[in-house]
C-alpha cells in the first residue's frame, strides 16, 4: 500500500528507497516502510508542516516570533505550504494553529507597511491576496485551530478555512479591527466575514474595529466552538473527521456554490485592488495613523511590564 502510493507520488520516491536501504537485515522491511509512508514533516523558517497519511491530515504551526504577523516572507512560504499541500491529493483535511503561546497570528506586518516602497507595498498585498484565494477556495477541509489573538489578517486567516475553533481564553481576541488602525478592510475581507456573520454584525464590527473575546466569538458566529485550550487540538481532529466523513466531491462543489462568487470577484479586479492599496496605505495620513497605532502598541507593551 505504502509503495503503491510512493510510486503514484513520483517525489516519494527517493525517500521510500533510502528507507529501504536503510533496513539492517538486508530485505524489504515493510513495517519501516509503512512509518515511513505514515508521516511526513516538513519545516520551514516560519512553520511546520506535519501530514498523517493514514489520516490524510495535515497540521500546519505557524512559529514566526513574535506574533505570526503576515510579513511577504510569511506569505510566501504559507502559500507554498499550502500549495504542496492542495497538490497531494492524499491530504484532504487541514488543521492551522500556531505555536506561540498568546498569539495566532497578528494580522498584517505593520512594520512592512511603515515607510515601504510602493513596489514592496504592492508585493506584500498580492500575497495576502494570494494566502486568501488559495486558503478560501482550498479543496481541503480546512480547520483554524485559534490558540491566541487573531486580529485584522488573522482573523482573515481564521474565517477563510471551513470551520473555526477558538480557545476559550478571555484575554484572546479576534476580529477585523482595521479602522482602528485608520485603515479599511479591503472588499473582500468584508464580504468572507459578512457570509460568516450576516450583513449586520459586520457593518458593526468592521465600523466599530471590534475584537471579540471568545465568548463573544461564539455568540456572534465568528467562531463555531470554543473550548479550553488543552482540548483544542483533539476537539479539531474530531471536527475534522467529522467533516471528512462527506464525499469530498459533493464537499467541495458546495463550497465552491457558496465562496466562488466573491473569489471571482477579486480574480477580476486583482490588479486594481493592489493599486487601491498602495494608494492608500502609502498616504502621509495613513502612514501617520500607523506610526500612532505602533507607538499605542509600544506604551502598552512597556505598560504590562510596569503593572504590578
Ligand atoms: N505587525 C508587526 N509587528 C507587530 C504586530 C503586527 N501586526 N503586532 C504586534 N507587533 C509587535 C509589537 O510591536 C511588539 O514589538 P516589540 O517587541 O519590538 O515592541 C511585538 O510584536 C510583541 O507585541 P505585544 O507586546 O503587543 O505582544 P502581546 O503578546 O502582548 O500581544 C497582540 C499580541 C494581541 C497580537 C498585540 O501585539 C496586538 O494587538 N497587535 C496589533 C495587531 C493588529 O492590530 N493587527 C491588525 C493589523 S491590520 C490587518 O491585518 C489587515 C489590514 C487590511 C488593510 C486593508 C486596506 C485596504
Amino acid at each position: 500500500m505504502a509503495l503503491r502510493v510512493a510510486l503514484r507520488n513520483k517525489s516519494a520516491l527517493p525517500g521510500l528507497l533510502s528507507q529501504l536501504s536503510s533496513c539492517s537485515h538486508g530485505r524489504v522491511c515493510a513495517s519501516s516502510v509503512f512509518v515511513a509512508q505514515q508521516r511526513s514533516n516538513s519545516t520551514s523558517p516560519k512553520m511546520t508542516v506535519d501530514f498523517d497519511q493514514s489520516t490524510g491530515v495535515a497540521v500546519m504551526r505557524m512559529k514566526s516570533p513574535p506574533v505570526n504577523s503576515l510579513s511577504l516572507d510569511f506569505l510566501t512560504e504559507f502559500c507554498i505550504s499550502l500549495e504542496k499541500l492542495e497538490m497531494d491529493k492524499s491530504c484532504r483535511g487541514l488543521i492551522i494553529t500556531s505555536t506561540l503561546p498568546k498569539v495566532f497570528s497578528a494580522g498584517l506586518d505593520i512594520m512592512e507597511l511603515c515607510g515601504t516602497s510602493p513596489e514592496r507595498c504592492g508585493e506584500l498585498w498580492k500575497a495576502v491576496q494570494e494566502m486568501w484565494l488559495k486558503l478560501y477556495s482550498s479543496n481541503m477541509v480546512t480547520i483554524a485551530a485559534v490558540n491566541g489573538s487573531s486580529p485584522g489578517g488573522g482573523c482573515l486567516m481564521a474565517l477563510s478555512c471551513d470551520y473555526r475553533i477558538m480557545a476559550d481564553n478571555p484575554r484572546y481576541t479576534i476580529g477585523l479591527n482595521e479602522t482602528s488602525l485608520g485603515i479599511v478592510a479591503a472588499f473582500w475581507f468584508k464580504e468572507t466575514m459578512s457570509n460568516t456573520v450576516g450583513h449586520r454584525t459586520t457593518e458593526m464590527a468592521l465600523a466599530l474595529g471590534l475584537l471579540y473575546n471568545p465568548n463573544e466569538a461564539l455568540k456572534t458566529g465568528l467562531v463555531d466552538q470554543i473550548v479550553p485550550e488543552d482540548k483544542l487540538m483533539t476537539t479539531a481532529e474530531q471536527a475534522m473527521a467529522k467533516w471528512l466523513a462527506i464525499p469530498d466531491h459533493a464537499r467541495q462543489i458546495t463550497k465552491s456554490m457558496m465562496r466562488k462568487q466573491i473569489i471571482d470577484k477579486l480574480t477580476a479586479k486583482r490588479e486594481a485592488d493592489i493599486q487601491n492599496f498602495v494608494g492608500f496605505i502609502t498616504k502621509d495620513s495613513i502612514q501617520k495613523s500607523l506610526r500612532v497605532y505602533l507607538e499605542m502598541l509600544k506604551k502598552r507593551k512597556a505598560s504590562k511590564k510596569t503593572a504590578p
